[in-house]
């Protein structure tokens, strides 16, 4: 595999794995980057210490100090540039995600343009971040609630977004007026060397510590980045079992996270559904990225009357969608991302079988070409289940559907929350009564509730995060941004006396 334009994003031979304003000489192990496309080495970073962690540390806070002073639309200013900086890299870095993460072109274009939309939205909100203003019970007084700056927010990302989860954090943490340090997946390294390139060059010496990146071992630099008091904020993307770690270790301290965790997403397919829509609508969600997004449709609750013809619809598509080489633009389904979710993959189906599922398509490791048999690519499966199985309610990060037949909407909705995570969901339904039940109180529990489209590929423009068991954070659009800043509420007193709240009188 040609790697050659790795030299034209910043990336050397052995990279150094931590960068303060400018790559420093690390002294950790070295880190073999590996392609799930063939399995071979694409690159190689010499990986973080714990002491390079505490100088990163110091760097990105002393940098906090003297951002959090320009005014929020001179922040926006850069975040604009480095939007830009995105943009003419469009091309190079969705090559990048594909030789590391193993997506199709069209996917790792389409999460390089996450990058630049979510710059574009951090630019306008630069001249929000609106606060509010109180009337005051007291005369000639008034209150506001304004957001500040928070410090120095840890970003911890999954390989399966190597870049886009780090640029919806740290787009808005900078107009933010906040510093931050990306600790990304030991599995992505070198997207987010190339990342942290392009913004750092935008900002230049002066505020290149802003992007600050670390890349080391979880138990010793990631302890430090979860213990660091130095960072008020920790933004995590990855498994429930990760999650679990992080969010009491940083509570301990009385720091604050974001949690962005695993999901178990449904789709309910009504007997008046458009079927042609939801055909479309189940493939891109549970058969794009290879079933590894946290948004991946992984079960499909059927109205029982259709079951059958939508199944054999699926089975249909599913035969048509070509597994392969992710550079190969007609390929559909590119690899896992490594062995051991192909393993995950395997032992998921052996045990829905078990529990009473059937393989109607699928099932097993895909035969490739062997220039790429180095690689971990399997079948998207469909397995049909005769009501919601064990295996239903766990997360595998691959191309594995259960079909579900179900009774009525109640069941339907019933079953879509009877999972410990809560992401996404949806609902394709003509019927406008169904809909809106589902995307109601008493409806779908998760933080995303579709209408006639699928459960993945959510735009920026929302708040994106779940429920439960997916931690309950929101980061990207909408007013996720308040988690990167602290409110303050601040009572004036413009009269020439001093009354108290409440009431009270203190002494004369
Ligand atoms: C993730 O898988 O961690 O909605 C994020 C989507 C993408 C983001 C997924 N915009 O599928």
């Amino acid at each position: 595999m040609n790697t050659t334009f790795l030299k034209k994003l910043g990336i050397n031979k052995i990279h150094s794995g931590a960068f303060d304003g400018s790559w420093r000489k690390t002294k950790g192990e070295v880190l073999d980057v590996r392609s799930p496309i063939n399995g071979k080495v694409v690159g190689r970073v010499r990986m973080a210490t714990p002491k390079d962690y505490a100088a990163i540390s110091k760097k990105a806070h002393e940098t906090f100090l003297r951002w959090r002073a320009l005014p929020a639309p001179q922040r926006g200013e850069y975040v604009r540039q480095i939007g830009n900086a995105f943009r003419e890299h469009k091309e190079l870095l969705a090559k990048l995600v594909t030789l590391e993460a193993g997506k199709i072109v069209q996917e790792g274009l389409g999460e390089v343009q996450e990058c630049i939309d979510i710059a574009d939205f951090a630019v306008g909100l630069s001249r929000q971040l609106y606060g509010l203003t109180i009337q005051s019970e007291r005369d000639q007084h008034h209150m506001r609630e304004t957001w500040q700056p928070l410090g120095t927010i840890g970003i911890i990302s999954a390989f399966n977004f190597p870049v886009a989860v780090w640029a919806w954090n740290s787009m808005l943490a900078l107009v933010c007026g906040d510093a931050n340090i990306w600790k990304p997946s030991l599995k992505t390294p070198l997207c987010a060397i190339a990342m942290t390139n392009i913004a750092a060059k935008v900002l230049g010496k002066e505020w290149a510590p802003l992007v600050s990146c670390v890349i080391g071992p979880d138990l010793t630099v990631g302890s430090a980045l979860l213990d660091d008091a130095k960072v008020p904020l920790i933004s995590a993307t990855g498994s429930t079992r990760m999650g679990r770690i992080v969010g009491p270790r940083v509570a301990q301290r009385f720091g604050r996270s974001l949690l962005e965790l695993g999901g178990n997403n449904a789709m309910i397919i009504m007997d008046d559904a458009d079927i042609d829509l939801a055909v479309r609508g189940i493939v891109f969600g549970a058969v794009g990225t290879a079933g590894q997004r946290c948004t991946t449709t992984r079960r499909v609750l059927v109205h029982h009357k259709i079951a059958d013809k939508l199944q054999a619809r699926l089975i249909k598509a599913y035969k048509s969608c070509k597994i392969g080489n992710p550079f190969d633009k007609k390929t559909l389904v590119g690899p896992l991302v490594d062995e051991g979710s192909a393993t995950a993959f395997q032992e998921a189906i052996v045990k829905a079988k078990k529990q009473g599922g059937k393989v109607v398509q699928g099932g097993k490791r895909a035969r490739v070409a062997p220039a790429i048999k180095g690689g971990a690519y399997v079948q998207p499966t469909i397995i049909r289940c005769p009501k919601s199985l064990p295996i239903c309610k766990e997360e595998t990060f691959a191309p594995i559907l259960y079909i579900i037949p179900v009774r009525s909407l109640d069941q339907a909705i019933e079953i879509n929350n009877d999972v410990p995570q809560g992401l996404s969901s949806s609902i394709f339904t003509n019927n406008v009564r169904s809909a809106e039940r589902f995307a109601s109180a008493t409806g779908s529990d998760c933080g995303i509730a579709n209408i006639n489209i699928g459960t993945s590929g959510a735009e920026i423009g929302g708040a994106f995060g779940g429920e439960k068991e997916t931690g309950g954070g929101r980061e990207s659009g909408s007013d996720s941004w308040k988690a990167y800043m602290r409110r303050q509420t601040t009572t004036v007193n413009w009269g020439t006396s001093l009354p108290l709240a409440q009431g009270i009188t203190f002494g004369s």
